[in-house]
């Protein structure tokens, strides 16, 4: 499928902007021991090897795969499939050891070095940003339920047609982005709008891939928060809307029925959102 082909929306080149992204984040060196490099290496060969086997995999598709294995570094989307179809294990191997808030998948589209907001803000938006009002509220805590004062809420989210600034074109740098800080009772208020459901881009390798095996290419709407305070161990977890579409069939599998947020009755006015986090010391 191309881009003028497809009628559903894509975030034309996000999946390279990705890229780039991973590039530039600044990452501590990992000097992985020969041993642990034996020991997974020849794991996930094994992987490859054993499902070859089960499944009578002959010339034409072996070269198949390696055209695409190619495309997809080329097309730069190795950071958006790695994160859409591997990072949730990963993630999942980290929580063993964690307490509090549940965490959930970085995913490609993190860009640090927000503006600082205070405990009570709007995060920047475009004038008349489309989409509907949202109001997120709630408090940081400690895990014996104290509050945390100062804590960063490193927010960001797609926007109301399900893309993010710094990587779809067209959008203000650092919209729908913003590091705000909690109160002195942990409190925090963020306004924004809700955003979409995110579709993975369909005109790169990812996305062929992902129609070529007739799934669906869809994450259901979420905010993404790095929430961080000296002395706590960090979370980077997602938060998602009470029966939104793609809840049960997050296409990145990043979904935790603990992960969804609570929604105010109201009349009228913005949409009410609350979560409350709760850290572990460090
Ligand atoms: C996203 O918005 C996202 O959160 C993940 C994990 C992968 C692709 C796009
Ligand atoms: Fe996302």
């Amino acid at each position: 499928m191309t881009t003028t082909e497809s009628d559903a929306p894509t975030a034309a080149g996000s999946g390279s902007s990705a890229s780039q992204a991973f590039r530039t984040a600044a990452r501590e060196a990992t000097a992985v021991p020969p041993e642990r490099v034996d020991e997974v290496a020849r794991a996930v060969l094994a992987g490859v090897h054993q499902a070859i086997r089960e499944h009578d995999v002959t010339y034409p598709e072996f070269q198949a795969a390696k055209q695409w294995l190619m495309d997809v570094g080329e097309g730069g989307e190795w950071p958006l499939f790695l994160d859409v179809f591997v990072e949730h294990v990963v993630e999942e191997v980290a929580a063993r050891t964690q307490d509090g808030t549940k965490g959930s998948i970085q995913g490609p589209y993190y860009l640090p070095g927000q503006a600082k907001l205070p405990w009570q803000a709007a995060l920047p938006m475009r004038p008349g940003e489309k989409g509907t009002p949202l109001v997120f509220t709630g408090q940081v805590r400690d895990v014996a339920g104290d509050p945390v004062a100062a804590a960063e809420l490193d927010v960001w989210h797609a926007d109301d047609d399900g893309y993010y600034s710094g990587f779809a074109p067209g959008i203000p740098d650092g919209n729908l982005r913003g590091v705000v800080v909690s109160n002195g009772h942990g409190w925090f208020e963020i306004t924004s709008v809700r955003p979409a459901p995110y579709q993975i881009p369909t005109d790169g390798p990812t996305g062929k891939l992902i129609a070529a095996a007739g799934w669906h290419a869809w994450r259901p709407a979420h905010l993404h928060l790095i929430v961080r305070a000296p002395g706590y161990r960090t979370i980077t977890t997602q938060l998602y809307f009470p029966g939104g579409e793609w809840l049960d069939s997050d296409v990145a599998e990043a979904t935790k029925p603990e992960l969804v947020l609570d929604l105010r009755p109201q009349e009228d006015g913005p949409l009410r959102a609350e979560y409350d986090f709760v850290l572990e010391r460090a």
